[in-house]
């Protein structure tokens, strides 16, 4: 079989790759080793920042978005048992969030996908990348029992942190670098209302929690783990009275309601670069990880496949590689911009276990600061929301 663009990943970096490609008349196809009921139930994010929320309207992928997604102004930060917001328009000239999970942005490219003829394969593990120094690469990849070949002009590794995209980078080539955190996420969904209309994102000397949502109905809970916790020492009354605990705050409840999904999130960062090797482009998880403390992971991948996209575009209608060369480098400026944001919150807001005293009242101090500069925090909304993409 012979394609354009052979992506493979038919996760938010794949699928809206693939979206693009085609809204602009270029063939390609995606490789995905899952199943379609894998991918469109893998429980993960759930905050789009502006410039994925802009990119799907724009494209034509946000109409259910748009009726079912959660217009989000702030979020609000709580320590020392008080609550203090951060508002998103007022300091980012209008900007702001879209609640609306992973999941949803998944189903609706598939759906989207399918209606307009666009080809993704499910069950079909990409096995090699081949001839990526040429202008003529392949992928080898495995489908219903049989091996099959994928002829490309270009490929685009939307394959994961644990895919083979960035193993078919030479290793002479590739530099990585990463930072592991002494913790973890225990996420839980709950059959809930949420108990507030935004997120609240809490530093407690017990350690962090995070209260999120899915929908009016649906809760999204998170609370800062051991790394290594076994989640069956977890059962549900301990995670309510944890979460309880570490919300508490005069006058505010949480509402407990069935747990219906739990599941335990490492935390790590990592970068890779280059994202390029001749024909062979790498985007989202494929190339970096974030701890999911700023909402960063997906909105990365969703940079990644805008900024790919308008490259391969432009080569494709112009003859000029200016924006493919430029690919890396653009992408990388903005990785490490949410890597920081991202190792910022995450340091802000969890308590390590191995920090004294004095990093607790450093973060208390820049809590505080957040909550009384409004150029400290017109900063943290600005990464939140996320900058424009460039
Ligand atoms: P993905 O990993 O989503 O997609 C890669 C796809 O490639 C997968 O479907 C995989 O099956 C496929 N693949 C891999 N190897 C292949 C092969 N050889 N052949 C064919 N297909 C192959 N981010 C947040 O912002 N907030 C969160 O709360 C959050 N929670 C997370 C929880 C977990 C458990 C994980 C792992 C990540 C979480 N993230 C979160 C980050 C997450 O949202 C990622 O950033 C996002 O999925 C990245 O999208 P992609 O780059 O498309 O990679
Ligand atoms: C989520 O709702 O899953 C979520 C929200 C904000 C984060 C991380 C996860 O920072």
């Amino acid at each position: 079989m012979r394609t354009s663009v052979g992506i493979i990943g038919a996760g938010p970096a794949g699928l809206l790759l693939s979206h693009l490609l085609r809204q602009a008349g270029i063939e390609n196809v995606v490789l995905e080793n899952r199943t379609r009921d894998y991918v469109e139930h893998r429980q993960r994010a759930g905050v789009l920042e502006q410039n994925t929320v802009d990119a799907l309207r724009s494209s034509g992928a946000g109409e259910r978005m748009d009726r079912l997604g959660l217009r989000h102004d702030g979020i609000e930060l709580r320590f020392a048992r008080e609550g203090h917001r951060v508002d998103f328009p007022s300091h980012t000239g209008g900007r702001s969030v879209m609640v609306y999970a992973q999941t949803e942005v998944v189903k609706d490219l598939i759906a989207l996908s399918e209606r307009q003829g666009g080809t993704i394969r499910f069950e079909a593990e990409a096995l090699a990348i081949e001839k990526a120094d040429t202008g003529s690469p392949l992928i080898r990849y495995r489908h219903e029992g049989a091996e099959h070949t994928l002829e490309c002009d270009i490929v685009a590794a939307c394959d994961g942190f644990h895919g083979i995209g960035r193993q078919s980078m030479p290793p002479s080539l590739l530099r990585t670098w990463s930072h592991e955190y002494p913790f973890a996420w225990l996420g839980i969904l709950a059959d809930v209302p949420p108990s507030c209309d935004e997120l609240i994102y809490a530093n407690h000397e017990r350690g962090f929690a995070l209260h999120s949502m899915r929908s009016p109905q649906v809760s999204r809970l998170y609370l800062q783990v051991a790394p290594d916790e076994d989640l069956n020492a977890w059962p549900d009354e301990r995670i309510w009275a944890e979460l309880d605990a570490r919300f508490e705050l005069p006058g505010w409840s949480l509402e407990h309601g069935p747990i219906t999904e739990k599941g335990i999130t490492p935390m790590r960062s990592f970068v890779a670069e280059p994202l390029r090797y001749g024909r062979l482009f790498l985007a989202g998880d494929a190339a970096h990880i974030v701890p999911p403390t700023g909402a960063k992971g997906l909105n990365l991948a969703a940079a990644d496949a805008t900024l790919l996209a308008a490259a391969i575009i432009q080569a494709h209608d112009k003859g000029d590689e200016s924006l493919l060369d430029a690919y890396s480098e653009t992408a990388l400026r903005r990785v490490w911009r949410a890597e920081h944001f991202s190792y910022f919150m995450t340091t802000m807001l969890h308590r390590d276990p191995h920090a004294d005293e004095f990093a607790h009242r450093l973060q208390l101090s820049n809590l505080r600061y957040i909550a009384s500069s409004e150029a400290a925090a017109a900063s943290l909304a600005e990464n939140y929301v996320g900058l424009p993409v460039v």
